[in-house]
């Protein structure tokens, strides 16, 4: 409960990062999320890969929508930045910011409610844009926080808590956001931190774009027979495309691997993407190939996890739109209004 405070003492022999830090200093308040929901899972690994990667919490901005998913923001990295928008407006805040503050670090929370219905518009137009952030999908096919009706992301055919059968068609945000344009693209599991925890820190190392949709059983109101959302569910038919390793810039890059087991990716800040293969003839270069694996196996009632697609080279918003290296935020009166002999001079450009 958060009237609860959390003892802010650490035991001494914590692990600390280069900066210093242990990883109780990425933490945030206490979770009023239910027992064993899989959010508080998710923030438990953002917890991690933020401390792994020695981020400065200062430098990074969480925003998020409405929705026990949109909250969880609150659970995790308490020195950091933070802004809760209306339900579904997380991603045009983020790219307000974003734009104003090029500096930060983006990271956006949001829910399959959130993101798949109220705010689908605002999600496919952060894609195409390739906004430069890290957008989580906390997906458990329900709105949790009213009371667990189906969400757009829930299986046609599966059954709600109280025995409905859906009847609409799904959108599969993965397939969605491959089609739009991100550029970094990948699925997990909240019960999987081994393969979450390195998703997450590739994702925040990618300039662009990037977006993971994470299965999340709601406990209250989608964790039955019958929910295709639920832990049981999700560990029968999880099916993972490849294992990853991040390897930060500063560790040197070593070769040792047999010529076709492992594919390595380099971001554009040095850091690098290995990826081992688990299924036969997995290239997450091939955006193509990839959204047809997916559609393959979502027929067969599997659900692909893993880095999915990722292109090394990616660009985000602000060299699409030519911005300046400084932070808009940061330009002075001199420097965005130079005066009439400039504007004059461009005028002459133009004629
Ligand atoms: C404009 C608006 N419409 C509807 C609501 C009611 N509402 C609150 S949260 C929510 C859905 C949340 O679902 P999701 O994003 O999947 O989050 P979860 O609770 O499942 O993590 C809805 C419809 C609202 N808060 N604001
Ligand atoms: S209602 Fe569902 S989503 Fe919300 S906190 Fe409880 S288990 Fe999690
Ligand atoms: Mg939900």
């Amino acid at each position: 409960m958060t009237y609860l405070a959390k003892p802010k003492l650490h035991h001494p022999t914590l692990p600390k990062n280069t900066l210093g830090f242990t990883r109780r200093d990425y933490e945030g308040k206490v979770s009023t999320l239910c027992a064993g929901c899989g959010h508080d899972s998710i923030s438990a690994a953002l917890i991690q890969a933020c401390w792994e990667l020695d981020i400065e919490p200062h430098r990074m901005a969480k925003l998020s929508g409405i929705g026990c998913s949109s909250k969880t923001p609150d659970y995790f990295l308490g020195n950091s930045h933070g802004f809760n928008t209306v339900h579904g407006r997380m991603p045009s805040v983020l790219t307000g910011a974003n734009l104003a503050n090029r500096e930060l670090l983006y990271l956006g929370v949001s829910g399959d409610g959130d993101s798949a219905s109220i705010g689908l518009g605002q999600f496919a137009h952060a894609m195409r844009r390739g906004v430069n952030m890290t957008y989580i999908v906390e997906n458990n096919g329900v709105y949790g926080l009213t009371k667990g009706q189906f969400s757009a992301t829930a299986d046609q055919g599966s059954k709600s808590k109280k025995g409905v059968i859906n009847s609409d068609a799904p959108i599969d945000l993965v397939a969605l956001a491959l089609q739009l344009g991100a550029t970094y693209v990948g699925r997990s599991f909240s019960g999987d931190k081994d393969q979450l925890v390195p998703l997450i820190k590739g994702a925040l190392r990618h300039r662009g774009a990037a977006f993971i949709d994470v299965i999340s059983p709601c406990v209250a109101f989608n964790n039955h027979a019958g929910s295709t959302k639920s832990y049981d569910y999700v560990r029968a038919h999880n099916e993972a495309v490849n294992r990853l390793d991040f390897m930060p810039r500063r560790d040197p890059v070593s070769a040792s691997y047999a010529p076709g087991e492992v594919i390595e990716v380099t971001q554009h800040d040095g850091s690098v993407l290995r990826l081992r293969k688990l299924a036969e003839g997995y290239d997450a270069g091939d955006r193509l190939a990839a959204m047809t694996h997916i559609h393959a196996h979502e027929a067969r009632g599997e659900i692909l996890t893993g880095l999915l697609y990722v292109r090394g080279d990616s660009q985000d918003l602000h060299a699409h739109l030519r911005t300046v290296d400084t932070p808009l935020n940061r330009l002075a009166e001199a420097e965005l209004c130079p005066g009439s002999a400039v504007l004059a001079a461009l005028n002459a450009e133009l004629a």
